[in-house]
């Protein structure tokens, strides 16, 4: 079956085609469908919904959408669903994650704790709408280190590897990332709903 997903995000498309290699996922561009979304929502998971929903109604087919963004627990769980629009969307992300680095300049240790966060939305056919989600833990690092992923990628320090989530190999992010667990969870959602 195809699944569309609902994102303009070509980085979370890359992850999610890699994470669920057995489903045909096409994006919502390349379906001929034009995303200018709002995203009104005050929660990932309204806002997963918001984006889910506005595909579905034009196509009532299977649809899957993310939304995500990293917490920062030293200003307030920051920029959470803010973190695409985070000082502007046109913002380079240089610029994002120096000013991140910088609002933490007193934090230290624990205090500089983290965590990247996905909701993910599916709409069946029959219009049934399921929701999962999924996090990783880190600490905001002390400067931006790796080539790999996007986004906040990285200034996520991962200590179990001695890495940020730029530097870990992209295999690795999607077994251990909040998408990747998100998204295993949907998977197994959606086998059972589609092969009973
Ligand atoms: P769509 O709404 O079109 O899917 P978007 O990028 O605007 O794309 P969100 O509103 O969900 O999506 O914002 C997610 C932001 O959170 C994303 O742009 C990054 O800044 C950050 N983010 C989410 N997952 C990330 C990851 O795996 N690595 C680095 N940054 C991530």
């Amino acid at each position: 079956k195809q699944i569309i997903f609902a994102t303009g995000n070509q980085n979370k498309l890359k992850e999610i085609k890699a994470i669920l290699p057995n489903f045909d996922i096409i994006s919502a561009k390349d379906a001929g469908i034009s995303l200018d979304i709002e995203e009104t929502g005050t929660t990932f998971k309204d806002n997963a919904y918001i984006k889910a929903k506005a595909i579905w109604d034009i196509t009532g087919g299977i649809v899957l959408s993310d939304d995500s963004g990293l917490e920062v627990d030293y200003i307030g769980g920051e920029p959470g669903i803010y973190s695409s629009r985070y000082l502007g969307e046109n913002t380079s992300y240089t610029i994002k994650n120096q000013n991140i680095i910088d609002r933490l300049s007193n934090a230290n240790g624990n205090e500089r704790s983290a965590r990247f966060r996905a909701c993910i939305c599916a709409i069946l056919d029959d219009g049934t709408v399921i929701f999962t989600e999924g996090s990783m833990e880190g600490l905001i690092a002390t400067s931006i280190k790796g080539e790999n992923g996007f986004g906040y990628d990285p200034i996520l320090y991962l200590p179990e590897y001695d890495k940020t989530s730029a530097e870990i190999s992209p295999d690795e992010k999607n077994k251990i990332s909040h998408r990747g667990k998100a998204l295993m969870a949907m998977k197994k959602k959606l086998e059972g709903i589609y092969e009973n």
